[in-house]
């Protein structure tokens, strides 16, 4: 152990895989006994589940980092900076890309993981790698700021993400700070927040017709000279929409006045369409500054960090998509990677019994959820294409209704229950089963909150406007651009191709899976709330996880890599050429340091089983470099 550094006493397991009998009675038991210890960290052979301390540990400084960057995970207690370590040394001496994902609800502390691993290589890097170039104040600083723009407060979670992050590091690359970006964001969100203060009174014209103005003036003319736009035409333009009429083959626009209902709906439309495309201009940006020149071979380590799944007492659409990014995520990452580890096995002729990864608890198909929700992303874009006024929405529950009818295919009805009419104008709701539990959307503003449109006048006010980032936000505001009719993608459209992405991304890389837990309801210490942490434990299928990792194995190489990497450690001269390769490792395995027994042929990959014996011959492999680089130093001295 680490000399100046106290370890708690930890008497208990640090890795689940060797509980005994393995049960969610026995997993629960452990788990809570470990909280109650402050010991949030437990393992899952290489993967690690932690739980949300809800305070402060003393356990993330500087010392720790060290230590855990210097030892071999399995001599130290479970800790993030052990996978943090081993992500970071695998980077560096195997040349394979690596991520760090962090999965589980809202609240669990996905985030909180991400920014301490941060520290952890703030720490590591300046002290160990000094030929590395590296952006990590940057990072730091890009973080306070998306955090500041894109955290806010749930019931589930005081900070919770309200976007997803699935940052890209490149162990060489250059960039400047953003600091000077926060001279023109600060005006944006002062009209974001005064719009918010902006309210509408009825009028009645002469005419009879119902119409509205803005009743505190004082705003309009804050918001105005923070824009640089014409106040006349802002108060025209929120209070009235201009339609296009054709009369006698003629065509004109004309202004009709909106209600003073209809006004507000419109400003919130375009507060939200303010905030987030300044947000995602700042993400821009920001990856524009951090990024490097793309370059050969370059090794990359990212982290994973979405917003975590959410179910409250009304659902909406943020919700809607937060959840369909953790069921696809979920679907893919983890349920594939479940089926593709045993495939494997059997592929590679290792004696194995099929783990099923739906277990014994549930009938959820993950394909059904993420089709069913494809399908409805396509049904929502439709509508929003179809039709732009009130009617949209009830539109969308009618092709909602008839999608449920033609898809008469019991596993669709199965996750898609009957809609519900609460109201008989717009307020409708449905259901989905998610693999955490099932969740009622109201679609109420579905159609909205999926176009990010605003009316082409307020975008061509905005594109005029004096602020310099208006043209860039608002860039269907010019009369070349709407000339074109170009408007921004769906949401939903977004939201798939940003995640496809992502996915995409992670093919390739050795994946590190660190599986956060929510204790209590309450957000608050020391309470372990047995109902909540089971069904976090269910909707994980941490029992199934617990269970491959055991009988499974947690390495593997094809058989020549084995050789060439391993063979420094025998004193012989390898390979021994008139042997096949399955040979030459059966005699090399005589001179390893670990039992036989760890090991397994397969046709034509080497597996290792436990994850310590793949740290212990990487930490013997260390050495012996180390002491063959000694050995040419000495000579290189003695010669010349
Ligand atoms: P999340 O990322 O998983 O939720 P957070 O990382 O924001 O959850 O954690 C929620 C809160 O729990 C934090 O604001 C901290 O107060 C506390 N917390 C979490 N981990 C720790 C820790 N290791 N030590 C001390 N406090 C902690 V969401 O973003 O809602 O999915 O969308
Ligand atoms: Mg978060």
């Amino acid at each position: 152990m680490e000399k100046n550094l106290i370890f708690r006493k930890d008497n208990c397991i640090w890795d689940f895989v060797l509980l005994n009998p393995l049960t969610e009675e026995t997993f629960l038991k452990t788990l809570t006994y470990r909280y109650k210890q402050d010991q949030i960290y437990t393992y899952i052979g290489n993967e690690l589940v932690s739980v949300n301390p809800y305070k402060n540990l003393e356990i993330y400084n500087e010392q720790y980092a060290l230590a855990y960057l210097r030892n071999a995970p399995f001599k130290l207690p479970p800790h993030i900076f052990s996978i943090m370590s081993t992500a970071y040394k695998w980077l560096k001496d195997t040349n394979e890309d690596q991520c760090i994902i962090m999965s589980g609800e809202s609240g669990s502390g996905k985030t909180e993981v991400f920014k301490k691993m941060l520290d952890f290589l703030s720490i590591v890097i300046d002290n160990q790698y000094t030929d590395v170039i590296c952006v990590k104040h940057h990072i730091k600083h890009a973080n306070v700021i998306l955090e500041a723009f894109g955290h806010a407060e749930t019931t589930l979670n005081k900070n919770s993400s309200r976007f997803g992050k699935f940052l890209d590091m490149e162990f060489d690359f250059k960039g400047d700070p953003v600091y000077e970006l926060l001279i023109n964001i600060f005006k944006i969100v002062a009209v974001v927040l005064k719009l918010g203060n902006i309210s509408f009174m009825s009028i009645t014209n002469i005419d009879g017709t119902e119409g509205c103005t803005v009743s505190n003036e004082y705003e309009v003319y804050d918001i105005c000279q923070l824009l640089g736009i014409n106040v006349t035409i802002f108060k025209t333009v929120v209070t009235c929409r201009r339609v296009y009429i054709l009369r006698n083959l003629e065509s004109s626009f004309i202004n009709i006045e909106m209600s003073a209902d209809e006004a507000s709906h419109f400003k919130d439309c375009l507060c939200k369409a303010l905030y987030s495309r300044l947000f995602i201009w700042l993400v821009k940006t920001i990856n524009s500054k951090i990024k490097s020149e793309p370059r050969y071979k370059r090794r990359h380590l990212c982290f994973l960090d979405m917003f975590g799944f959410e179910n409250f007492n009304k659902n909406r659409f943020h919700q809607f998509v937060i959840n369909y990014c953790n069921e696809k995520l979920f679907q893919t990452v983890f349920e594939a990677n479940f089926r593709s580890e045993q495939e494997e096995y059997i592929r590679e002729g290792i004696q194995w019994t099929q783990i099923d990864y739906n277990g014994n608890f549930t009938k959820y198909k993950f394909n059904d959820t993420v089709r069913v929700y494809e399908e409805l992303f396509l049904v929502l874009d439709r509508s929003s294409n179809e039709l732009k006024d009130s009617t949209s929405e009830r539109y969308f529950m009618q092709k909602l209704k008839k999608f449920n009818l033609i898809s008469n295919c019991e596993s669709y009805s199965d996750h898609f229950s009957e809609t519900e009419r609460l109201n008989t104008i717009s307020f409708t709701s449905f259901s989905l089963k998610h693999y955490v539990c099932n969740v009622t959307y109201n679609s109420f503003d579905f159609i909205h909150k999926n176009s990010d449109v605003i009316s082409m006048d307020l975008s061509t006010m905005l594109y005029e406007g004096t602020h310099p980032l208006l043209k860039s936000l608002f860039p269907e505001g010019s009369v070349e651009m709407a000339s074109l009719k170009k408007k921004p993608s769906p949401v939903s459209k977004q939201i798939k191709i940003a995640l496809n992405g992502i996915l995409r991304n992670l093919q390739n890389k050795k994946l590190h899976y660190i599986r956060c837990f929510k204790p209590n309801e309450l957000q608050g210490p020391h309470i372990l709330e047995t109902d909540v942490v089971l069904n976090q434990i269910r909707s994980q299928k941490i029992i199934e996880s617990v269970r491959l990792r055991r009988n499974g194995f947690s390495f593997s190489l094809p058989q020549t890599q084995f050789l060439n990497r391993y063979k420094i450690l025998s004193l012989k001269t390898w390979p021994i050429s008139h042997l096949s390769v399955i040979e030459n490792i059966q005699y090399l395995l005589h001179d390893l340091p670990i039992p036989a027994a760890e090991f397994a042929f397969g046709t034509t990959k080497m597996f290792i089983r436990s994850p310590r014996s793949v740290y212990e011959l990487e930490e013997y492999r260390r050495q012996r470099l180390n002491d063959i680089a000694v050995i040419i130093q000495t000579m290189w001295r003695t010669f010349y």
